[in-house]
This record gives C-alpha cells, structure tokens and sequence, in this order.
C-alpha cells in the first residue's frame, strides 16, 4: 500500500474509532447537546439473541436477564438448554460425529471485560460451554483441546458420557454407505448455537456451542471456538456470532470483522452484510454451494442477521417477546 492510501485508511479508522465512542456516550446520554445528531433511543433491556430457532434457550437466558442477572450467566446457560437436547445433533449431546464416528464438541464464550474461553475438539463431555467459561475464569489460558480440555473437565467434577445418541449413530451409518463428504446448505436448521446478550446494566457477553460439520474429518477444527471468528465481543461496540461453513468464517475473521464495521458506524445489519458480502466476492467463491449466517447485535440494542441462503434465521427475546425472525439474504431456496 502506497504511503498516501496508509494515511488515508488510518484517517478512516481513527475517524470509525470516533463514531464508536459516540456510540457508546449516546447510550448513556442520547439527548446530550454533544450528540445532538443521535436521535435514536436505546432499545430496552435485557435483550437475547441466538442463531436458529431455538426459542428454549432464549427463553432460558431471558429469564436468568429478567431476575436481574449478568449477561455471561444468561448465554451460558441458554447454550446449555442446546447442549442437554439430544434432538439438536448440531449440539452437545446427541450431535453428528465425525467420519470416524467420534462426536467432538467446540465452544466459546466471551466476557464484557474482553476475556475469553475455548474448548476444541473435546470428547465425552456435554456441556462444552461450562469448561469454556472455566478454561476463561479459572485458568490462565484461552484455549484448551483434546484430551487436555477432557481431562480439565473431569477435574471440575464433571462425568464420562456417551455423546453418540442412537439416532447420530444410525445417521452416521446411513452415511458411511456413500462416505460422501459435501455440507449441505441449511441442513443445519436446528443448528449450532451462537447466543449474545445484553443485561440490564448494558453489558455484553456471547458464546458459541457445536458439534461441527457432520462427518468432518477426524481432528477437524471450525470456528465455533475460534474467538474472532465464530464470536467475538467488544463491551464498547458489540457482539457477533457466525453459523454455517465454519472454513469460510475463519478466512475472513468473521466475528471479528462484524464488530469492527459497526465501530466504524456500521448498525448491525449493514455489519452482517458486509462480511457475508467479503465472502461471497472472494475470488472463485463457492458460496452457492454453502451457507454462513452472521448475527449480532449493538451497544443501542439494535440487532442485524443476514446469510448467504434463505432459510437462516435468528430468535430474540425482547420486552417479554420471544419470536424467530427470518434473516435476509442473498440467494433465493
Ligand atoms: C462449524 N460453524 O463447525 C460450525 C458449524 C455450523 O452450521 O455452524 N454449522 O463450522
């Protein structure tokens, strides 16, 4: 990049810095003569969203919101209701295995402070979601895979248990008569679990459940607990959370592209859509061929969603309303 670009970009950015901390006064103070320009208000809290339509696991963070709890108690335990329902085999207990036949779960969670946890490739264990927040509070790491994080969560109390539900199993043996490996667009439709929320002090938190692709390869790794890419979280400015291919979200750094857009004055709508667009024009893009759904939500509360297919959709439970709302899109079922 020639020097006169560089400046001029990092003038941009500096100037996206601004509008982001405008964005966080207009929350405390939207009719301050300083931000006169601002007319909107501030939606009312709490508020939750999660990727799909998962109305149990809004409903079980809303209410933890409700009593007046914190924003990481809420996405944990609303990822938990997923994790816990063996009818979700995107999720936890019950999910697709690999092509080995191996159910290995990754996760994430991230904090208002900025701090985060992830498990990867773990094996034996539901609740990924717990051993991430414990890996984030109570060691001194970020990441912890394999063995390692299966061994961590045995130390924490938790049993061996037998992810492979019947009905995964069947599913995996019906597959491995053709052993063809292709993500199918939407098969995901009660899907891995992204969940952001906003208590009522204002502060943001968000986590991230899954069993991976089905039939991935053996050791396979996606974005789910990648932090950046399957979520990201900034107290400041927002959250995102990603759903779909994650190879896709990864080489774009999804989540956190999603929150830089929106400090650089983005709302969360127009952030979503221009990461999803940053995918699709990448050159020779497959992406009629597989779905990557983004969504995320703001500092004001505003919440955008948007995804290469139609057919993704988000639940948010706001004001005592829990509904599923279909996310726009790009290409037509
Ligand atoms: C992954 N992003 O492992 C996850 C899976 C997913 O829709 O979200 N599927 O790539």
């Amino acid at each position: 990049m020639n020097r006169r670009k560089f400046l001029k970009n990092a003038t941009l950015s500096t100037a996206g810095l601004a509008v982001g901390s405008t964005l966080v006064a207009c929350t405390k103070n939207t009719k301050s003569e300083n931000h006169k320009s601002v007319t909107k208000q501030v939606t009312s809290l709490p508020i939750v969203i999660a990727t799909w339509n998962v109305p149990n696991a809004t409903a079980e963070a809303y209410k933890i919101l409700k009593k007046g709890g914190n924003a990481i108690d809420a996405v944990e335990a609303g990822c938990k209701i997923e994790e816990a329902d063996v009818k979700n085999q995107s999720v936890g207990k019950g999910g697709l295995p690999d092509r080995d036949g191996n159910v290995t779960l990754d996760a994430c969670i991230m904090d208002k402070n900025g701090n985060c946890g992830s498990v990867v490739h773990l094996q034996n264990i539901t609740h990924a979601v717990s051993i991430a927040r414990n890996v984030m509070e109570n060691t001194p790491h970020v990441m912890l895979s394999g063995k390692g994080a299966e061994k961590y969560a045995y130390q924490l109390g938790y049993k061996k248990e037998n992810l492979l539900t019947k009905a995964s199993k069947k599913a995996w043996k019906k597959w491995k008569t053709t052993s063809k490996y292709k993500p199918i667009i939407n098969i995901e439709n009660h899907d891995t679990i992204g969940m952001l929320a906003i208590d009522k002090n204002g502060t943001i938190s968000g986590a991230c459940t899954t069993s991976g692709l089905a039939y991935k390869m053996a050791g396979r790794v996606g974005d789910s607990p990648i932090i950046g890419s399957g979520l990201f979280i900034d107290n400041e400015i927002g959250g995102c959370v990603a759903t779909g291919l994650g190879e896709e979200v990864v080489k774009t750094v999804g989540s956190f592209l999603v929150v830089e857009l929106m400090r650089q004055g983005k709302t969360p709508q127009e952030a979503c859509e221009e990461a999803i667009k940053r995918i699709v024009d990448k050159p020779n893009s497959d992406f009629k061929n597989f779905q990557v759904g983004y969504i995320a939500v703001n500092k004001l509360g505003e919440t955008g969603s948007y995804a290469i297919h139609q057919w993704f959709s988000m639940t948010k439970y706001q004001d005592g309303k829990n509904e599923n709302i279909q996310s726009k899109f790009i290409i037509e079922a």
